[in-house]
């Protein structure tokens, strides 16, 4: 490691900042070479600063090049600044005044994609968290808010647009004949919220009338050849923006309302203030080349960057600590958009499928974190699962406690109260409190506890008295620095389903009624519900009313009664899980034994009754029949054993197949869709179950099944279908499967985000030589290490390619690490995301546990980013 430890930053620590900068005011002298960055900055000291005497302290970067610097016009001469570790510090200024600021910057080198970078043949920036000090020195923080006022010069052929957030009030020619486009942007904002974007680039016009009449004009920007792919996202921004009129009261405040799409970008997309920038994956979609799968993902990612201008812009983070302030409460509003445009029912299956698996193996791992961390290193780190998905759960169950009136009650008293403002989550939990008149102290330790709380529940029926308890005890793990935890409050959703699959009311807290929301607030509590006519099976935490796991020992009867008679649509799936998780478990320990697996399992009487039900939401039985994921599999066990996973998961998919193909070829042939493609919830369920009864059919060995896929493939109109029946020919391995593999490369070559796929799949592709494969990928024509989408895909193939990824002789794993070397110090963000495999190390089998950590202890040897040093060293502690 660098001789100089990274050292981290901590909540406690946090003071207001010295000065204020009421005005920015920027120009960006665009070049393909170097650009010319001058900003006056108007400051201020901040009133409410302890230290009225202290020195100005910018941050800036590296890569920054100071040319000059003035207050109120006087240059400063060398030996009244410093400029030294990234920081320009001033140490006499007044009280009021002008900086102004000459930097250079080289965009066309910035490997790293924060600040201002090109992507393609355009200049783009990303800012958050603190990327614009790779733009200028700035006090780089979000409780530093001001106007900006935007000049960029460039030479008008190359850059015929040039955007930066807010309004264009000017336009004009510079003496050496460049074009000049001045923005203003009349909300003061932080400056993570700054966007510039320079290029050749097509828009898409719409407009959309707020709730109060005003005309905001909206533009999408794509390159050229993208332009026809933009559609769907202009009607999804629509929706959204009505949306958040209804349901949360909240008018878009600008007159105009812009997208981009970029080639290269960390992360899916960036709320900044007017100008959104998005990663082309996260904005693009159209029957031909883009899935259902993806289509809902751009519907969500532009709800959720929309959502942000007033979760996030209009009320920002006080600092770092409080990312979830906004993320979380973002990613529940865009969960309830999503949820009200397709089926909730659905929408939270999927969530929660996805929370279980990666947000609790990062809570279980050496990276866990509160929702609000306590210190970290470096920021970007902390863009996480937990930050994000956990943040969703805890303001979800805010909305449980409160219902949907008394939460939007706070939301209204939170936007009202704190408008213009940057907060904290205490700020949030306030505004939820004083409207509502309820007391959330012991609900907050959700904002500082780390770790996946455990419910142990068990139950007694009592015939005689009629009643029924419930038990309930809490127990939350420790956690890297936290290693005792206080009880939480949890909200616990609970109902009663009898005998014969009928709900059953019972009495609680004096009232008659069929589902209760338990506070369980105490490390172990019991609850008696009265005049419960029989014994019941309890369907416990409906809906997944809190991020918890649950331990309740349900019978496999049980367990199939709730499957198909729980009215909670969720808690039907959830048991079908739960009864796959015991199948499997069994069939691991059977495998791990060298026992001979079973060739029989309840879970095929379970399918039947669902395949024969034909009121049956079909996206919802596709859910049931989705085994639990070899990631989620891995999640629950002791000891990772990828190979017993993957064994046991195989196998159980074959019985199934094989005893229920004619069901299989049923439901393949009955769920085709005759109309033309629509992303639409109806056909998505359809294409869903459809293609989940297809890998079921071609794993029954049916020679019939193989050329009904291959048929798919051939005829399909889009990529849904084509790509479901690629993805099982490969898996499979069916005799077509070079073939289709070549022929699907050779159609869509022109296509990056279908390369995409196929460089994923291809990855993923179990053979002989699989990282031999991988490692060819990688010198792929179309493979571009500059291109975080391409790296992503690679990577996760290999990630998800078992027998690769885990060979026993490391050889995965040592690939792994040469690409995080490589990327270490070229793109920190992207290396830090690649190590998260290796972080579980000390939950796998020990023959793989001491490989991935010899991989660790490998890159720890190296000059590293902070970014990458932070993950490493806390995996290694
Ligand atoms: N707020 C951005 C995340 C930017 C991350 C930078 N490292 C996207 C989002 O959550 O909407
Ligand atoms: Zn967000």
């Amino acid at each position: 490691m660098a001789e100089q430890k990274p050292s981290a930053i901590y909540l406690k620590d946090y003071t207001v900042p010295n000065f204020l900068i009421d005005k920015t005011e920027l120009t960006f002298d665009l070049d393909e070479t170097q650009t010319i960055v001058t900003s006056r900055l108007h400051l201020r000291r901040n009133p409410e600063s302890k230290v009225q005497t202290s020195a100005l302290v910018l941050d800036g970067g590296e890569d920054v090049k100071l040319i000059g610097v003035a207050i109120d016009e006087y240059a400063l001469p060398e030996q009244e600044y410093t400029n030294k570790d990234d920081k320009l510090i001033i140490t006499a200024t007044p009280n009021e005044f002008v900086l102004t600021c000459e930097t250079m910057i080289e965009p066309q080198n910035n490997t790293k994609l924060e600040g201002l970078y090109r992507s393609s043949s355009m200049f783009c920036t990303q800012c958050e968290a603190e990327g614009f000090r790779h733009i200028t020195y700035y006090l780089d923080r979000p409780d530093v808010m001001s106007i900006f006022t935007t000049t960029i010069i460039g030479d008008e052929s190359r850059y015929p647009v040039m955007l930066s957030n807010g309004n264009e009030i000017e336009r004009g020619k510079t003496e050496e004949g460049k074009t000049f486009v001045t923005w203003h942007d009349p909300f003061k904002k932080p400056a993570y919220l700054f966007a510039l974007v320079a290029g050749d680039l097509e828009v898409l016009n719409d407009n959309f009338t707020t709730m109060s009449g005003r005309d905001v004009k909206l533009q999408i920007f794509t390159e050229k050849h993208n332009i026809d792919k933009v559609d769907f996202a202009m009607d999804s921004l629509k929706r959204s923006m009505k949306w958040d009129e209804e349901v949360y009261g909240r008018e878009y405040d600008l007159d105009i309302f812009m997208i981009v799409a970029v080639d290269d970008f960390n992360m899916g997309a960036m709320e900044n203030k007017g100008l959104n920038i998005f990663n082309s994956s996260c904005l693009l979609a159209s029957p031909e080349t883009t899935t259902d799968d993806a289509y809902l993902r751009v519907e969500a990612v532009v709800a959720h960057e929309y959502f942000h201008n007033w979760s996030g812009n209009r009320v920002t983070c006080r600092d770092w600590f409080q990312l979830s302030l906004k993320e979380g409460f973002t990613v529940f509003r865009d969960q309830s958009f999503s949820a009200d445009t397709h089926s909730d029912v659905v929408k939270r299956v999927e969530d929660v499928s996805f929370l279980k698996t990666a947000q609790f193996a990062e809570d279980a791992g050496p990276m866990s974190h509160p929702i609000r961390p306590a210190s970290f290193i470096e920021i970007s780190n902390f863009y996480t699962l937990t930050i994000y998905e956990k943040g969703a759960e805890v303001v979800r169950m805010i909305h449980t406690l409160l219902g949907e009136e008394g939460f939007r009650k706070g939301s209204d008293l939170y936007f009202e109260r704190h408008d213009g403002q940057a907060v904290t989550c205490d700020d949030f939990v306030k505004a939820m409190e004083d409207a509502n008149g309820v007391d959330l102290s012991q609900f907050k330790r959700w904002y500082s506890q780390a770790g996946t709380p455990r419910l142990t529940v068990t139950d007694s029926y009592d015939e005689q008295a009629q009643t029924y308890s419930l038990t309930i005890q809490q127990m939350t793990p420790p956690t890297p620095n936290q290693p005792t935890k206080l009880a939480l409050h949890i909200p616990v959703k609970v109902g009663l389903v009898g005998q014969s699959n009928e709900a059953l009311s019972f009495t609680f807290d004096g009232q008659t009624q069929d589902e209760v929301v338990l506070h369980v607030n105490d490390v172990e509590q019991t609850f008696v519900f009265e005049n419960v006519m029989s014994k019941p099976v309890p369907s416990l935490l409906r809906g997944f009313s809190a991020p918890v796991k649950l331990d309740y020992d349900y019978s496999t009867e049980q367990l199939l009664q709730l499957m198909s008679g729980d009215p909670d649509g969720f808690n039907r799936w959830s048991a079908s899980q739960q009864l796959a998780v015991n199948e499997l478990n069994k069939l691991i320990e059977q495998y791990q034994n060298g026992a001979q697996f079973s060739e029989e399992t309840p879970l095929v009487e379970g399918f039947k009754a669902l395949l024969a039900d034909e009121s049956l939401d079909p996206a919802m039985v596709a859910l049931i029949l989705g085994l639990p994921s070899q990631a989620y599999m891995s999640e629950l066990a002791d000891k990772i054993d990828p190979q017993a996973i993957k064994a046991a998961r195989e196998h159980l998919r074959g019985i199934a197949a094989k005893a229920l193909e004619v069901e299989f070829k049923h439901v393949y042939e009955s769920n085709a869709v005759s109309e033309a493609y629509q992303a639409n919830a109806e056909q998505i369920a359809k294409r869903s179950l459809k293609n989940a009864a297809l890998s079921y059919w071609v794993a029954s060995g049916s020679d019939e099944a193989k050329a009904a896929v291959v048929r798919q493939y051939r005829n399909a109109d889009n990529m849904t279908d084509q790509f479901a029946a690629l993805s099982c020919v490969v898996h499979f391995n069916l005799a077509e499967a070079d073939e289709l593999l070549n022929a699907f490369f050779e159609q869509w070559k022109h296509e990056a985000l279908v390369v995409n796929k196929w460089l994923m799949l291809s990855a993923a592709r179990e053979q002989e030589n699989g990282l031999e494969q991988v490692k060819a990928l990688m010198e792929h024509p179309s493979f571009d290490i500059k291109n975080p989408n391409k790296l992503r895909s690679v990577i996760g193939g290999l990630g998800q390619n078992v027998d690769a990824f885990h060979n026993l002789d490391g050889s995965g794993y040592a690939f792994l690490a040469d690409q995080i070397i490589l990327l270490n110090k070229r793109n920190p963000q992207i290396a830090s995301r690649l190590c998260t495999p290796l972080t579980r190390w000390q939950r796998m089998v020990p023959a793989l546990a001491e490989k991935m950590k010899g991989e660790l202890e490998r890159i720890a040897r190296e000059d590293l980013s902070k970014d990458v040093y932070e993950v490493v060293s806390k995996s290694l502690a």
